[in-house]
């Protein structure tokens, strides 16, 4: 949708494994502030969505595009997530996705950062989240549902002030929904073990449903929490988040030593820089 509609916001091919996941070649998709809706309520994003990505904020939350801490695979800018106190909330999910059946995505990643610690529970760290309709087909009330990974219920590292790759479609659980919860009527109403599912089980337990969306989220119940996440993958598409394209979509942009400043490609002079515009451009 967006890619058509603006066209600064493309897609760069790209071999960019995620460190420490199977290595199937990917699509890198630099995601900047223009491709980022950030609303204030819940489920209001605009209808249809013109860019890749919807956020939302609850109280003093917020989320944005920013730089932060360095990190050699996903550079110096990133999403940056704060939630200053309990009841604050923020996330940000892709709804590149929306109507894929469930059991197509294999594999889920992203790297996170902890920049400063919720000293109640310095262990939580940003959560995966996908939006589901739980049966697939049209959302009626009552199909949604909203599956949740959290790194603090896995084996995985809990460390604050470095970056870790979270390996959601591997890890050995960390899975729940709070639609999942279970009644005296009704144990587990999704198919699977709250927090310690693994991805193949939580597929088992909800073979017909489909996605919605899919993103980050740092929850309710995390006073002071400030992190940040890059390289969230789905399937073969990794998003990089950076406050500029690293790749220029206009000649000018070469011009007065321009072309040095880009990376993704990087250029040797700024003819070089001038004719990769006009080719992908297609007026070469
Ligand atoms: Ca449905
Ligand atoms: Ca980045």
């Amino acid at each position: 949708m967006r890619r058509t509609i603006l066209p600064t916001a493309a897609v760069v091919a790209a071999v960019v494994g995620l460190p420490g996941v199977a290595s199937a070649e990917t699509t890198t998709s630099y995601v900047v502030p223009l491709d980022l809706t950030v609303v204030a309520s819940p489920n209001t994003c605009p209808n249809p969505l013109l860019t890749d990505f919807c956020g939302y904020t609850r109280g003093t939350g917020t989320v944005g595009i920013a730089p932060g801490a360095p990190d050699a695979a996903s550079g110096t800018d990133h999403l940056v997530i704060s939630t200053p106190d309990g009841n604050a909330k923020a996330y940000a999910l892709s709804y590149e996705f929306a109507g894929t059946p469930l059991s197509d995505i294999e594999t889920l990643g992203y790297r996170s950062y902890v920049a400063q610690v919720n000293p109640a529970e310095p262990r939580q760290a940003p959560a995966l989240n996908i939006e589901v309709d739980r049966n697939g087909g049209t959302l009626q009330p009552g199909d949604y549902a909203v599956l949740v990974w959290e790194p603090v219920y896995t084996a995985e590292s809990t460390d604050a002030r470095r970056w870790i790759t979270r390996s959601p479609s591997t890890s050995d659980g960390g899975w729940w929904s709070p639609a999942n919860r279970s009644t005296t009527q009704l144990p587990q109403p999704l198919g699977f073990p709250q927090e310690e599912a693994t991805w193949e089980q939580v597929q088992a337990g909800l073979q017909n449903a489909t996605v919605l969306g899919i993103g980050v989220n740092q929850g309710g119940g995390n006073p002071g929490l400030l992190a940040q996440v890059d390289l969230l993958q789905v399937n073969g598409t990794v998003h990089d988040f950076e406050t500029e394209l690293p790749y220029p979509t206009a000649k000018e942009q070469c011009r007065k030593n321009g072309w040095a400043e880009f990376t993704a490609p990087g250029f040797r002079n700024q003819g070089q820089c001038v004719s990769w515009v006009a080719r992908r451009s297609g007026d070469a």
